[in-house]
């Protein structure tokens, strides 16, 4: 692996680095290969959106954060790239909703749980689940690697926080009465249009927000956070962000087509 000088005034250093991470980690048997491809994927959305928290996400978020504060039992699912780019932050955030933290793979290995439960662990959370015989149980109708889950987890949690994921098991979760969080940067995946909440932004910039949201609605008291929730709707949440994403590019598309026009005025 070769360190790469990453000049401090090039204009994607912030998103060089966020990549050099990910190799890292790919290398440290923490993050899957294919971890890398859905960073692309997830990349190109957060251009779209204009890479910051839009007003729609930061809704999802607040009504995410009043489920989990008013959840019994809240799980956070973990996989290679969650781990890779925010061990501290779920750390953090597993601590002020008092939720437990659940590693789940896709491409599960033993090799890989224990690494990113290392990780976990030396980035402050307290424990880790779904690692190695604990996880135990089943999700039913499910083929994937993602079907196995920790008895004391994501089988008898309420509420399950599953970032970074397009898949089945999101659609799995809510057949089994579970209520899902989704943190994703693509409104289109099959996992935004399955959850309960979908929280359509990096998860870079929200896990951070979400643990300010939970000392404000606890300062705010209980009845606040069951208000927040009973005036959420995702599917309109989500046509926000798509909305979001169409005016950008029409508005983009129009100052493209000025800019057209004047060189050819100029003769370029
Ligand atoms: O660690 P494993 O074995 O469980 O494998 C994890 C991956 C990510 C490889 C696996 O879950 C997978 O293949 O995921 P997908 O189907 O590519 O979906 C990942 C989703 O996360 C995509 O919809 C991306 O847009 C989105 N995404 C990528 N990076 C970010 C993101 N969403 C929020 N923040 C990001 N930084």
């Amino acid at each position: 692996m070769t360190d790469v000088n990453i000049p401090t005034l090039h204009p994607r250093a912030e998103s060089i680095r966020v990549r050099e991470k990910l190799i890292k980690y790919c290398h440290k048997g923490v993050v899957a290969s294919a971890g890398l491809i859905a960073h692309g994927r997830g990349e190109a959305f957060d251009y779209l959106l204009g890479e910051r928290t839009t007003e729609p996400a930061l809704k999802a978020m607040e009504a995410a954060m009043a489920m989990l504060l008013t959840a019994k039992k809240p799980v956070i699912s973990v996989n290679g790239n969650v781990a890779a780019l925010a061990a501290e932050d779920v750390a953090r955030l597993a601590e002020v909703t008092d939720a437990k933290i659940e590693v789940n793979l896709f491409y599960r290995s033993r090799g890989r749980e224990q690494a990113i439960k290392d990780l976990l662990l030396k980035a402050g959370a307290h424990a880790v689940l779904g690692v190695g015989e604990d996880a135990s149980a089943r999700i039913p109708e499910l083929g994937s690697e993602r079907r196995r889950v920790d008895p004391q987890g994501i089988l008898v949690a309420d509420v399950v926080l599953v970032p970074l994921e397009d898949g089945d098991r999101t659609e799995a979760l809510v057949r089994m009465g579970k209520e899902v969080i989704a943190l994703d940067l693509n409104p289109l995946s099959r996992t935004a249009q399955q959850a309960s909440i979908t929280i359509v932004d990096n998860i870079i910039r929200a896990v951070p927000r979400l643990i300010e949201l939970a000392k404000e609605l606890k300062e705010q008291g209980l009845e606040k956070s069951w208000e927040k929730l009973r005036s959420f709707d995702n599917k309109r949440n989500l046509a926000e962000s798509l909305a979001l994403i169409n005016g950008r590019l029409t508005t983009l598309a129009m100052e493209s087509k000025r800019l057209a026009l004047e060189d050819e005025k100029l003769g370029l």
